[in-house]
């Protein structure tokens, strides 16, 4: 109502506690948009801003928080383990597109783990983004697909939070997963739409739970299955659906497997109806499930293979149910049932209406031996994990990107609670630094331990400075074996010889750690790692314990 040059009535001039029409549409979109995140829960930005980002980021809210990392790879690994670790979607606000592409090997594997990112990216000015100036992204919805479920850059500057909003919903929209948005810098100060407010009270729920009848077979089959074995993946992790997979197993008295390439651990692996993890192979997976007619997965693809091994994907006269949130996982498989719905529900209907089976317990994994010669000047890979074991707390959190560990660390790490244990689902390595800090600073009262090899730890080395700054008390086992450990046991599954670049040596970790303003540990001596790691546990700052270990 306020008209040029009129004078304001008494009512006009507390516009405070009194807005006028014309001051309500002169919400920005900047503030629209902050008022959308809060509403959200979004407050924390992992981020490394450009110029075209500081026009976002101005005026910062006191109620949010910066989390910067040094490299785009560290910002999204950290988001990453956020999301994941707090189950709710988490913000990144990156750098055009040179800063989109740093972080598309880290989104390699967010996607493959359906973790909820909602991704943002600075435009260059709407007026000059034809001229393509410096630090445009041209085509910027196409850069990073196909690694987002969706990418788009709003028409309008008014079209910003309308879009923010929809990617924050199909983010958290099953299958989670991450989602880009491309904005230029000269939209935060335009005038947002009328009623953008009502974006803030809309809700979206996507929980689908099959049907009884589909239930009922479910339960029929089971009953009526010989020899049944239940296969559980990260997503019975994501929704936080242990308890439902204890019961099911408990009543349904079945062994269970982690899915190949586990991201996630479903299941707590001193349970005596824990097998252990399913190997990444046509058929050695066959050859193990060998002698069961029902295969039933739950919350993994059917399967996520990594090593070639022509075979049968399935023993003969198996049948197999998966249970999947993911639809594109549902219709790749190429055997076998699916049925998209919602794990934790699913799995709880099931369990609950699966009556206690009259068949013999599952038999018990024999326990990994631990009288292993060991060999001076350095500790083999057992002893790391078994001196873990002994020392860490019981609900401590793994963070796995030791590569050529990964076999050991499954037979002899208790993963006993929920959230446990994270791993690179697409296998990108730059993962392990930045997702153990992202998983810190989403489960504050557990310890985080990055288990990460001498390899991996270069693609995200920077993430110790955050981890300095921030004083996230995360501990970064570093096994130093000087090489690409995995990388020579798959030159010998490939019978490929002479293949050059597999060594790193030189490296000194503490250094670069003390150069990123924390605390370095060499341990070349089981006592050594014992001591480094009690007194890192003692305290409640981030500390680096290099571990010398055997190629
Ligand atoms: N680059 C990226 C981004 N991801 C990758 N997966 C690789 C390269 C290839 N790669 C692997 O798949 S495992 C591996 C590499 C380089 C070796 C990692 O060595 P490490 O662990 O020291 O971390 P190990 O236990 O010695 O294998
Ligand atoms: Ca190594």
């Amino acid at each position: 109502m306020t008209r040029l040059g009129a004078s304001p009535t008494a009512a006009q001039s507390s516009p405070s506690t009194h807005p006028t029409p014309s001051q309500t549409t002169m919400t920005s979109v900047h503030a629209a948009t902050y008022a959308l995140l809060r509403t959200h829960g979004l407050t924390t930005i992992f981020g490394n801003p450009g110029s075209n980002e500081l026009p976002f980021l101005k005026n910062f809210p006191a109620d949010f928080r910066y989390v910067l990392g040094l490299h785009e790879g560290v910002v999204l690994g950290m988001a990453d383990g956020f999301a994941q670790a707090s189950r709710r979607p988490a913000f990144v606000n990156l750098h055009a597109a040179a800063g989109t592409g740093n972080a598309m090997g880290a989104m390699t594997n967010a996607i493959a783990s359906h973790s909820p990112l909602v991704i943002t990216a600075g435009q260059q000015v709407r007026g000059m983004i034809g001229l393509e100036p410096m630090l445009t992204n041209v085509d910027a919805s196409l850069l990073p697909r196909p690694l987002v479920k969706w990418s788009y850059e709003p028409a309008s500057p008014q079209d910003v939070p309308r879009a923010l909003s929809q990617a924050i919903h199909l983010a958290s929209l099953p299958p989670n997963g991450p989602v880009y948005l491309s904005i230029p810098y000269d939209d935060w100060d335009a005038p947002a739409a009328s009623q953008t407010g009502l974006l803030s009270a809309r809700s979206v729920s996507g929980e689908t739970v099959p049907t009884p009848p589909v239930i009922d077979e479910l339960v029929a089959r089971l009953a009526s299955a010989r020899n049944p074995v239940l296969i559980l993946g990260p997503d019975v992790d994501a929704a936080a659906a242990q308890p439902a997979a204890i019961l099911l197993a408990e009543r349904q008295q079945l062994p269970v497997w982690a899915a190949p390439s586990s991201a996630r651990c479903p299941f707590p692996t001193r349970h005596a109806f824990f097998q252990g993890i399913l190997p990444a192979g046509m058929a050695s997976i066959a050859r193990l499930l060998e002698g069961h007619d029902l295969i039933l997965v739950i919350g993994a693809p059917v399967f996520r293979y990594h090593q070639f091994e022509p075979g049968r994907f399935i023993p003969d006269g198996a049948t197999v149910f998966n249970i999947t949130c993911d639809p594109q996982d549902a219709a790749r498989a190429p055997v076998g049932n699916a049925i998209v719905a919602d794990i934790g529900k699913t799995l709880e209907m099931l369990a609950l209406a699966s009556p206690f089976a009259d068949r013999a317990p599952p038999h018990a994994r024999p326990q990994p031996a631990r009288d292993y010669p060991t060999k001076p000047g350095a500790l083999l890979p057992q002893e790391v994990f078994d001196i873990l074991a002994d020392t860490a707390p019981s609900d401590a959190i793994y963070v796995n990107e030791s590569t050529s560990t990964t076999g050991i660390l499954w037979e002899r790490l208790p993963l006993r609670e929920p959230g446990s244990y994270y791993f690179p689902a697409a296998g990108g390595l730059g993962f392990g630094i930045p997702v153990a800090l992202g998983v810190q600073l989403a489960c504050p009262d557990r310890r985080v331990i990055g288990v990460i090899g001498d390899g991996s730890a270069n693609f995200s080395i920077t993430g110790l400075w955050t981890a300095a700054q921030e004083r996230i008390p995360a501990i970064f086992v570093i096994l130093n074996n000087g090489t690409y450990g995995a990388l020579r046991w798959f030159a010998g599954v490939l019978d490929v010889k002479d293949v050059p670049g597999l060594d790193v040596p030189g490296i000194d970790f503490c250094a670069l750690a003390q150069g990123y303003g924390v605390r370095g540990v060499r341990a070349a001596t089981a006592q050594a790692f014992r001591d480094a790691l009690t007194e890192a546990l003692a305290g409640q700052e981030p500390v680096l314990i290099e571990v010398l270990t055997h190629a």
